[in-house]
């Protein structure tokens, strides 16, 4: 496991649209396990997309610290989603900002794990939020994209 460096806001990769994993090579598995010690090294994050770390594929990690511990997505769809919920968002690739952003309240999502298995699972609360803004960085997009009224804090 390594750490890998962290892709910040500005840089164009965190707006471009991830290829999905056609094969879950031992890169792939290489890809996942340093996604998760970067996160966890980061100020304790609580997921972590794949162009962050400077790879254009459709992968993410979560934890957010419930009853399912690390979670792993290749190539994840959200395939329902119900309600909304306003929660105070961050990001790893955008230190210092903060701002609140409307996502679904409950959603159903759709992956395979390492193992090529595919799996879903019912989120909501935080895990919601956070696998839809993992979701998010897959397709380009950043939370200050979406935050309520415009509204960015700015840390300091
Ligand atoms: O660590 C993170 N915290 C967080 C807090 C509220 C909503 C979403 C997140 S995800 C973020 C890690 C990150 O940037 N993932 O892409
Ligand atoms: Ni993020």
């Amino acid at each position: 496991m390594a750490m890998r460096n962290v892709v910040l806001e500005g840089d164009p990769i965190l707006r471009k649209v991830c290829r999905p994993v056609d094969e879950i090579t031992p890169r792939i598995l290489t890809l996942l396990d340093d996604m998760a010690e970067t996160m966890y090294y980061e100020n304790r994050g609580i997921g972590i997309a794949a162009p962050q770390v400077g790879v254009l594929r459709r992968v993410f990690v979560v934890d957010v610290g419930d009853e399912h511990g690390k979670l792993e997505f290749i190539n994840p769809e959200i395939t329902y989603t119900e309600g909304s919920q306003i929660y105070c968002e961050g990001c790893l690739s955008v230190p210092g900002k903060n701002a609140d952003v409307e996502r679904p309240a409950k959603i159903r999502v759709k992956a395979l794990n390492r193992n090529g298995e595919e799996f879903e699972l019912e989120a909501e609360g935080l895990l919601a939020v956070c696998i839809c803004h993992e979701n998010d960085h897959l397709n380009g997009i950043l939370f200050t994209d979406k935050a309520v009224d415009g509204k960015i804090i700015v840390e300091e």
